[in-house]
C-alpha cells in the first residue's frame, strides 16, 4: 500500500510522537511494527530506513524520513490545511516560528533526556525485568524540577509553550508525560499549578487518547 507508513513500535515514545501528529491531522496511515525486543531495528531491512537503528522511520509515497521531530515537522507543513494546525498561527513570521523552534529545542535537549531517563527507570525497566535505580530517579527528578520551574513561569504568561495555541512544541512532550503520569514522578507536574493545567489540557486531546489505545 502506498501512502503514509510508520515503521516503529506502538509503545515507543518517539514513535508515539509521530502517531500523535498523524492523528491530529486525521491522516490515514499504516503502522508497521518493528519488534524492539527482537532487535529488528538493528538489522536490515530497518537499517536501510534509519542507519542509526532507532524507531521510528517514516514513508510518505517516495519520501523516506527518520527522527521523530523531523517527521512531525514534515507532517505539520505538508498537511498544513488539514486537521489541527500544529504550527504557530502566524508561522510565516520568522519571529513567531523561532519562538516555536526554541520550544522544540528545549523539549529535545532539556526536557526529553531527563524525562525519558525517568520513564526508562520507572516504566520500561519493568518490562525487561530490571530494577529501578532509586538514586538515578532522585537525581533526574531534581533536574526535571528545574526544567518544570521554567515551564511554570512560561505557562503563567501563555496558554501553551509557544504561545496561545497548541503547537508541535506541546505535542512533542505528550508521550513521555503520559508514561510519567503513571509513576511517582507525576507529583512534579501536579505540584506546579500551570504545568498541571497544561498537562491536563494536552493529554486529554482526542489524538493523545488514541495513542494509548
Ligand atoms: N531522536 C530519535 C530517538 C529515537 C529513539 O531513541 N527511539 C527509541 C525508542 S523510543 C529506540 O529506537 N530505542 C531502541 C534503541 O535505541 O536500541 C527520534 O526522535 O526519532
Amino acid at each position: 500500500m502506498a501512502g503514509i507508513k510508520v515503521f516503529g513500535n506502538a509503545a515507543s515514545i518517539s514513535t508515539r510522537r509521530v502517531l500523535l501528529a498523524l492523528h491530529e491531522k486525521n491522516l490515514d496511515f499504516e503502522l508497521v511494527n518493528v519488534e524492539l525486543k527482537d532487535g529488528e531495528h538493528k538489522k536490515e531491512p530497518f537499517l536501510s530506513r534509519n542507519p542509526f537503528g532507532k524507531v521510528p522511520a517514516f514513508e510518505d509515497g517516495d519520501l523516506k524520513l527518520f527522527e521523530s521531530r523531523a517527521i512531525t515537522q514534515y507532517i505539520a507543513h505538508r498537511y498544513e490545511g488539514q486537521g489541527t494546525n500544529l504550527l504557530p498561527a502566524d508561522y510565516k513570521n520568522p519571529a513567531h516560528y523561532a519562538i516555536m523552534a526554541i520550544g522544540l529545542e528545549v523539549e529535545a535537549h532539556q526536557f526529553d533526556p531527563v524525562a525519558s531517563k525517568l520513564a526508562w527507570e520507572q516504566v520500561f525497566k519493568n518490562f525487561y525485568g530490571l530494577t529501578t535505580d532509586k538514586a538515578v530517579v532522585a537525581e533526574e527528578e531534581a533536574k526535571l524540577a528545574k526544567v518544570l520551574d521554567v515551564y511554570e513561569a512560561r505557562l503563567k504568561e501563555f496558554k501553551y509553550l509557544a504561545g496561545e495555541t497548541f503547537t508541535l512544541t506541546d505535542l512533542h512532550h505528550i508521550p513521555v508525560i503520559q508514561y510519567l503520569l503513571g509513576t511517582p514522578t507525576k507529583k512534579l507536574f501536579t505540584e506546579r499549578p500551570r504545568v498541571n493545567e497544561w498537562v491536563a489540557e494536552i493529554t486529554k486531546r482526542p489524538a493523545s487518547q488514541k495513542i494509548l489505545q
